[in-house]
């Protein structure tokens, strides 16, 4: 059984990544510059924001926090990403959602100027996608992709289940594996909330992705021997024995499955530093403008 490393690989990548900015830096380049608007004071949401910021002092990038309060009108909100999108420093920016209740995300999302959408959730980068045209893949959906070329993954023909049909995880993946190409060629199942029965599902799977926000859901009778399983999820549990109050798990019981499946991402140090690594790599493409001029 093999432990698909998230943070041994997003270092690696990291390594890499720090040659190509010192490269481009050499040849009389500014340095790429991603920016992140947080709003409020969601605990996971600064922990996530905190990580991406981390990453880019590593390997060489210009990173600006803006920080919002949780009652920001959404016209105030919309203004800020005016600022970004006119600031010609900023290559790329995200808006790290969840979004405070009353802030209607499609708006926000149509706001962002798709040219520094590195989170690819614009309509444009979306559609571009689905195409299978060059574009800003969405974090996550990018990471998986990644990690699963790096570790070798053949998914060739392979049955892929994906569970959760979110427009961050769920539904570009399952569009990305079943697109012509490496990774990719799968056949995909698109799993949800109404599936009448997502055992019987997930036992036909080679391949899981596990992206619905339920602590330990997939349990090791709902898996094949040999399958595949990246798990998406993280789960703030409450945990007494912590200093922080809390644990993260995931959406897959990874002790229940771990004896059956052929290879597994842990959480944490599975997809979550892999998404950090592929925002990067987007705010790479951005600034060399790899994908719009
Ligand atoms: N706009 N919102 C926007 N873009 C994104 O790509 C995200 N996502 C998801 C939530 N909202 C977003 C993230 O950044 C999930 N996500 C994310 C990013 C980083 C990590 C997890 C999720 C991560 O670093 N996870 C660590 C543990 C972090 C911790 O200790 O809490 C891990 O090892 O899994």
């Amino acid at each position: 059984m093999t432990i698909l490393d998230g943070n041994a690989l997003s270092s690696k990548i990291k390594e890499e990544l720090k040659g190509r900015v010192e490269k481009l830096v050499t040849e009389g380049n500014k340095a790429p510059h991603l920016a992140a608007i947080l709003v409020g004071d969601n605990p996971a949401s600064q922990s996530y924001v905190t990580n991406k910021i981390k990453f880019c002092e590593a390997v060489g990038f210009t990173s600006t926090l803006v920080r919002k309060p949780a009652n920001i009108s959404e016209e105030e909100l919309i203004d800020v990403i005016q600022m970004l999108n006119d600031d010609d420093d900023i290559d790329g920016y995200i808006v790290q959602l969840p979004l405070p209740g009353h802030i209607n995300d499609e708006k926000i999302t149509l706001a962002i100027d798709y040219r520094k959408d590195v989170d690819g959730f614009h309509p444009m980068n979306f559609g571009r996608m689905a195409e299978g045209m060059t574009t800003f893949l969405p974090a996550t959906p990018y990471g998986i992709l990644e990690m699963m070329s790096r570790y070798g993954i053949d998914t060739d023909g392979k049955h892929c289940v994906v569970v959760g049909r979110s427009n961050i995880v769920g539904t570009p993946m399952s569009i990305l594996l079943s697109r012509k190409g490496n990774p990719g060629n799968c056949t995909v199942t698109l799993t949800h909330s109404r599936t009448r029965d997502i055992k019987e599902e997930l036992l036909r799977a080679d391949i899981i992705i596990a992206a619905i926000g339920i602590p330990n859901f997939i349990k090791g009778d709902m898996v094949k021997e040999g399958a595949v399983v990246i798990d998406v999820g993280i789960n703030r549990v409450t945990d007494d024995n912590k200093k922080s109050g809390y644990r993260l798990v995931g959406d897959v019981d990874f002790d229940d499955v771990k004896d059956k499946v052929s290879a597994i991402t842990p959480v944490p140090g599975g997809v979550g530093p892999m998404t950090v690594t592929a925002l990067m790599l987007n705010t790479f493409k951005a600034a060399t403008k790899e994908i719009y001029r």
